[in-house]
């Protein structure tokens, strides 16, 4: 199976951690998309993804995955037992529903403020600086909701690693990138990053 991605880009990294977490990188051959250079827009890659993003997985028969969460729910599924995405009734229901929280009040506000209201990739399509800016709001003030979470539990969803923390990393990632970091009161939060780059997956 090949991974197509941009290396150390937010959203490819959560698609490696959570093959490291498995143990599965070494099935996978990566395939290097230059997406500043815009090669994801270009017909040979949008004939596999028409939302022309990065990270893909394309199975040795052709069937072609998007979205990390589809992929990630694809590599728990594969080789022993379900560990990111749960695996009681409730496991998972509680996984997907803070998986979900961070992803869009997180890590795609972040990514929206970059695209709206920084130059982001300097070929945006449009944008819309206002909602940038409440985009980046919306991440902030999710970053002191985890706080409190992190506060009574040690991962975002529950007392295990979940592809909830993956998300939650490549959102703190990606708006490290674009100068929003972890408020300094929020100690818990804090606490929690330094604890996740202790994991080997981390360097993934
Ligand atoms: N929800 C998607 C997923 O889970 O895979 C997001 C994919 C995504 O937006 N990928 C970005 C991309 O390809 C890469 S990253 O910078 O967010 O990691 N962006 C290209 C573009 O033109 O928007």
């Amino acid at each position: 199976m090949k991974v197509y991605e941009y290396k150390a880009f937010p959203n490819p990294w959560r698609v490696r951690i959570a093959l490291a977490e498995k143990g599965l990188t070494e099935r996978v051959e990566f395939v290097q998309v230059d997406v500043p250079q815009g090669e994801h827009k270009q017909p040979a890659f949008l004939a596999k993804n028409p939302a022309g993003t990065v990270p893909l997985l394309e199975l040795d028969n052709g069937t072609c995955i998007t979205e990390c969460t589809a992929i990630t729910e694809y590599f728990d599924h594969l080789t022993g037992e379900p560990t990111l995405t749960g695996k009681t009734a409730t496991e998972r229901a509680v996984i997907h529903m803070r998986q979900r929280q961070v992803e869009a009040n997180v890590l795609d506000a972040i990514a929206n403020y970059f695209h709206h209201a920084t130059p982001g990739l300097g070929f945006e399509a449009y944008q819309i600086q206002a909602w940038g800016e409440k985009q980046k709001e919306q991440a902030i003030a999710t970053l002191y909701r985890l706080d409190r979470v992190l506060a009574t539990q040690p991962y975002i969803a529950g007392d295990r690693f979940t592809v909830a923390d993956i998300t939650t990393l490549a959102g703190l990632a990606f708006g490290d990138f674009c100068q929003i970091t972890i408020p300094e009161t929020a100690i818990h939060l804090q606490a929690w990053h330094d604890r996740m780059q202790q994991r080997p997956s981390f360097s993934a």
